[in-house]
């Protein structure tokens, strides 16, 4: 029986057609962070960061995952079905490949693009249609205060206990697309080393965190996911 963790980052999406934040035309290269990623620039200036995840959100409906998503979800059955074992998902990433790769039970620490929170009451509810300044929060009747259900610089993020438990009893650990620039997921890596966890980078090119790791291997996602994927596959069978 074996314990993975696998840490997604924009990297695995990048193929599906979703940009990055932090390459060359990343998010980040052309948007400005504080305007459209904290709670301050959220109250300078909400109609800003709605025309950040509006097209952002409506994007998603025209989107696939790719084969490095659907490597992960097969993976994932296979190891939970053949050794009773756990393959937990963390995921950085708000969009949904990782469920229609055919994942389950993925954490999604910085939010998810197909939800909205009242910045009020904090209830959620779903984010079908382009959020706007007038929308009213079904739960507490709060006009105006609709939000992207998403983790901004200084907020907490999301099932970090669930997280910390999954790398504490981890023989893996996985970390995929992510250039380890943000915290706290920047630091799972040295988590899992603690914990007794071997640890695998998988990316384009060396992450700011290459270094922690025991193993690594550079290239697409697409080709590198997959290949590991099936590798993990095929020690299950001679396993059994
Ligand atoms: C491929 C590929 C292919 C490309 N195949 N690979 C000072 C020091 C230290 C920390 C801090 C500090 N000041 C503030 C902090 C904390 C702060 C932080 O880390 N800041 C740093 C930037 C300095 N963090 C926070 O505020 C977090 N909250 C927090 O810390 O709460 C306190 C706390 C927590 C826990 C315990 C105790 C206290 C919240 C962070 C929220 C991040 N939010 C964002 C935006 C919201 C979601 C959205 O709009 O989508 O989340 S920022 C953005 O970065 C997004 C991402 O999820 C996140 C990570 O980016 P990611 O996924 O790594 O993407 P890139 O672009 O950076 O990298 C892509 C990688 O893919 C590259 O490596 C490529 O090579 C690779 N790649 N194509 C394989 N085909």
């Amino acid at each position: 029986m074996q314990n993975i963790v696998v840490l997604t980052g924009a990297g695995l999406s990048a193929e599906s057609g979703l940009q990055t934040f932090r390459d060359e035309s990343g998010h980040w290269l052309i948007e400005d962070v504080d305007a459209v990623a904290s709670i301050e620039g959220w109250l300078r200036d909400p109609q800003r960061v709605l025309d950040f995840y509006n097209p952002r959100r409506a994007q998603l409906d025209g989107v696939q995952p790719n084969a490095a998503h659907v490597a992960l979800g097969k993976a994932q059955t296979a190891v939970r079905e053949s050794s009773g074992g756990a393959f937990t998902i963390i995921t950085q990433n708000i969009d949904d490949l990782h469920e229609r790769g055919g994942a389950s039970g993925v954490i999604h620490m910085h939010g998810e693009l197909r939800k909205q929170r009242c910045h009020v009451c904090d209830a959620l509810s779903p984010y079908e249609a382009a959020i706007g300044r007038a929308d009213v929060c079904l739960s507490c009747g709060q006009a105006g205060a609709m939000r992207p259900h998403v983790v901004w610089f200084g907020e907490m993020p999301i099932g970090m206990d669930e997280c910390l438990e999954a790398l504490a009893a981890a023989d893996l650990f996985v970390s995929i697309g992510t250039s380890g620039a943000v915290q706290p997921a920047a630091s799972f890596v040295a988590i899992a080393r603690e914990g007794g966890a071997r640890t695998l980078e998988i990316n384009l090119k060396p992450s700011e965190t290459a270094r922690l790791f025991d193993e690594r291997r550079y290239g697409p996602a697409s080709q590198v996911v997959t290949d590991w994927a099936w590798e993990t596959i095929a020690g299950l069978e001679t396993r059994l």
